[in-house]
């Protein structure tokens, strides 16, 4: 086959095409959206011989691959990374042109698959794209859920969750294949039978659903490089039963196709807290179950023999979520395939790998023993089993310490009795890591101590990175070209060849160029929030943002005291409006429907935006957005324009952060404790281009072992005092003193996170900052500086690394 003429007419040819024969519209009163999907699918023309050449060469040479099992991909917006992947946005913005269209305006109209809820979704997306353009062979295997992360609105600044119809205009990237589903079973029994004088397990499920593959390009920048991905939809193996049907019961027949397709109706908006909803038990399994059976029948040549699997595969666990894939393969393997128990498990520990992604116990996931016995029969009993042995290695080597093993089993019994997914991954895995130095150290020596001791070896840490194709070369065109012109543009699949910018720093003409690529960042986002939400950013402000998940633990609370703060000390003659450096503060945050204390902190902020906004006193000085539906989309708009992220979590809680590193690779300054991969960004941009403030995590400890009594910081510090009061005495929420007292009880006496142990800490850190802001040239060194240095903060890094440490998987071709 051979790929469409590269050519602006080639192009031009090649779309007219879509749109006439796959749109069914002429171009003249043709909608965007047929525009749009026209464009998308032409694109796809310009990828597919390179991924068929791929999926080839795949299944002749035959090395080992990664199957990166996740629940989420929170993979953006597509066209634009096809066109940067094929070279293609020269040609397609002439041809474009030529048919009179934007492409700025079809890019506009995709709405961006958002099948994830946070950095670990995005985390996912990042690796299979750096793997692709690393010519390293990966299946992603993930859901396709219906309905993605849902959109926010907030109705008088409260958020309120409306659902994410990504699908609704078409979805041209991908490729069902309903001829290669899978089914899944569900339910039912296991019974025991002689198989030829061997006794055997096997499992008579009560229900099934068709798992239908989606697939979808994932290439690779520029390398003739197509990887896929593979997300399953479920589907209800009898659509109708006829009988029923005819009977004129017409919701009775259709109940069970409701039932099935549930499954991957919609993502669990969950943060860091394990949903212990048997639907999501049901999600996981589904997944894996297909994913495997489909490597294992599909991927892997006829007469493949099993016993050779771990030179073959690696299944790279993205958290706990898919770690029910554990007991699947070894069902598969002992009751399928007939496979001996010892010789199953030998390979079943060399086929896994497990990243932990958190460090919050209640994060977790354990499945209650009923329930899974409910759902999953046969693999709660291979559970069992792999616990037994397991247990009995451990007496083995320490002996009848009871508590020790109470402390090691897979199945904990209490609250209730009931399987602890990261332990089953850890006794499973050939290899666990954590996401960033700290992280992994803390999940050694907090976390998971015992199993450290037991598997000496098995704990490594891979330190999360971010593709620089998306968040820099595509996020921001106007820096990727300065860097460009001083260095080349090696430094798109070789991202430490930022390094070379250092010496630029010292270059008052390169500085310059700097300031205005933030200047023009800057304009290019006040234009997005203008049009998407009637916003703008102060001309000539600092822009001081912070986007991420709205959790406690992150502390969102503790930018809105500072702020509060400065709101309180300027409209009370107390600090000079022209001693104050102009800010604009950025949030851009979703809270879990469910999680009320981070609905309340929505409200607050939004609440606090209002008031500061609309202050004469305060006006030009200080301002607060918080544009609703903070996606990749906005993100790719925001982080380039910053010249300050917040990075502010209590010290030991945030695994790692990887919207730290996407800052710092567009220049931005960090304001952030020492915690996760903020540790590593400080350590190597250097301590006078970053703004360290708050207790280390051996401090958080201490203080915590000694009762931490947050209402004592409040008594001690009268700025604190004068901050929680203002949001008490109702100055946010139109003199009504109710308003925030959930959220100002929680401060005072809970805190779980600390927030007022570091808030003198915080605001010293923020007068650096404003002192730092006042000399324009030493902050532009500094923000290139943070660039030259970040390079160690790409995906293509840490995909090195887990090549290295864990998978040994070489780049194919
Ligand atoms: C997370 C951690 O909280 C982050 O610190 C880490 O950077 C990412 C990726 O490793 O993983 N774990 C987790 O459950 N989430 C993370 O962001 N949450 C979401 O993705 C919503």
């Amino acid at each position: 086959m051979g790929s469409p003429a590269s050519s602006v007419d080639g192009f031009v040819r090649e779309f007219l095409r879509e749109l006439n024969f796959g749109q069914g519209v002429a171009l003249t009163g043709s909608e965007v959206n047929d525009q749009y999907l026209a464009l998308a699918r032409t694109v796809r023309h310009y990828l597919m011989a390179r991924w068929l050449e791929t999926l080839r060469r795949q299944a002749d040479t035959q090395s080992k691959g990664v199957a990166y099992l996740s629940a989420e991909y929170l993979l953006g917006r597509q066209l634009n990374n096809a066109l940067l992947a094929t070279g293609l946005t020269d040609i397609v913005k002439q041809g474009l042109a030529q048919c009179g269209i934007d492409l700025a305006d079809l890019r506009a109209q995709e709405v961006e698959p958002g099948l994830g809820n946070g950095g670990l979704g995005r985390l996912a997306a990042c690796f299979i794209d750096s793997l692709a353009t690393m010519s390293v062979p990966c299946i992603g295997y993930g859901i396709r859920y219906e309905y993605g992360i849902f959109r926010q609105t907030f109705v008088d600044g409260r958020q309120v969750e409306q659902p994410d119809s990504w699908l609704a205009l078409g979805a041209p990237w991908e490729f069902p294949h309903p001829e290669a589903a899978q089914t899944v079973h569900f339910g039912g029994r296991t019974e025991t039978y002689d198989d030829e004088g061997v006794e055997r397990s096997r499992w008579i499920p009560a229900w099934n659903v068709q798992a239908v593959p989606y697939n979808y390009m994932v290439p690779g920048y520029q390398n003739g490089r197509v990887n896929t991905l593979r997300l399953w939809r479920a589907v209800a193996t009898d659509a109708f039963d006829l009988r029923i049907f005819n009977s004129g019961d017409y919701e009775e027949a259709v109940r069970a196709q409701t039932f099935a397709e549930n499954i991957s109706k919609v993502l669990y908006p969950e943060d860091s807290t394990p949903q212990g909803k048997e639907l999501r038990l049901q999600q996981q399994y589904f997944f894996v179950a297909a994913s495997i059976a489909n490597f294992l029948d599909d991927v892997l040549p006829e007469g493949f023999d099993l016993a050779r699997l771990p030179e073959r595969i690696i299944f790279q666990l993205n958290d706990t979520h898919p770690v029910i894939a554990v007991p699947e393969l070894m069902r598969v393997l002992v009751d399928e395939r007939k496979m001996d128990w010892d010789d199953a498990w030998a390979i079943t520990q060399k086929c896994f790998a497990y990243t932990c992604h958190t460090l919050l116990p209640e994060a977790l996931e354990v499945w209650p023993v009923a329930l899974l016995g409910k759902l999953l029969p046969r693999h709660l009993e291979i559970i069992y089993r792999i616990n037994d042995e397991f247990l009995e290695a451990v007496r083995e080597r320490f002996g009848d310490d009871e508590l020790r093993i109470r402390r090691m089993s897979i199945i904990a019994e209490h609250p209730e009795r009931a399987v602890r997914m990261a332990y089953l991954a850890t006794v499973a895995g050939a290899k666990v890591n954590g996401v960033a130095e700290l992280h992994s150290q803390l999940l050694r020596d907090k976390v998971l101590p015992d199993f450290d001791e037991f598997y000496p070896g098995k704990f490594t840490n891979v330190t999360n990175g971010i593709t620089p194709r998306r968040f820099v070369r595509l996020a921001n065109p106007a820096l990727s070209e300065l860097i460009t012109d001083a260095v080349g543009v090696g430094w798109i699949t070789d991202l430490e060849r930022l390094r070379e910018l250092e010496p630029f720093a010292e270059d008052e003409d390169f500085r310059l160029r700097f300031r205005e690529v933030k200047a023009h960042n800057k304009r290019r986002l006040n234009g997005v929030l203008q049009q998407r939400d009637g916003l703008s950013v102060g001309d000539d402000h600092m822009l001081d943002v912070m986007v991420k998940r709205l959790h406690e633990y992150k502390r969102q609370l503790l930018k809105v005291l500072h702020i509060v703060t400065l709101y309180d000390r300027i409209s009370t003659g107390e600090l000079d409006p022209a001693d104050v450096t102009p800010r604009t503060f950025v949030f851009g945050a979703k809270a879990a429907p469910g999680y009320k204390m981070a609905k309340e902190i929505i409200h607050l902020i939004n609440a606090v935006g209002t008031v500061v906004n609309a202050d004469p006193k305060v006006q030009d000085r200080i301002n607060v957005l918080f544009p609703p539906n903070y996606n990749v989309t906005l993100a790719e708009k925001l982080i380039p324009a910053a010249d300050l992220s917040e990075q502010i979590s209590l010290a030991g809680k945030e695994a790692s952060g990887t919207g730290n590193m996407k800052f710092a690779l567009n220049g931005a300054l960090t304001i952030g404790t020492d915690d996760g991969a903020n540790v590593e960004i400080r350590q190597l941009v250097g301590d006078e281009h970053f703004f360290l403030f708050g207790m280390l995590e051996p401090e958080v400890e201490a203080l915590a072992a000694k009762g931490y009594v947050p209402s004592s910081f409040y008594e001690a510090d009268p700025n604190l005092r004068r901050a929680i009061d203002l949001i008490s005495s109702g100055a946010f929420s139109g003199g009504d003193k109710t308003t925030f007292e959930p959220v100002v009880a929680n401060l005072l006496y809970e805190d779980r996170f600390m927030v007022l142990a570091d808030y003198a800490s915080y605001l010293e850190a923020q007068e650096k900052v404003d002192a730092a802001y006042a000399d324009q040239e030493a902050w532009t060194r500094s923000a290139i500086l943070n660039v030259a240095r970040s390079g160690y903060f790409s995906s293509d890094r840490s995909m090195r690394d887990y090549i290295d440490r864990i998978w040994h998987t070489p780049p194919t071709f």
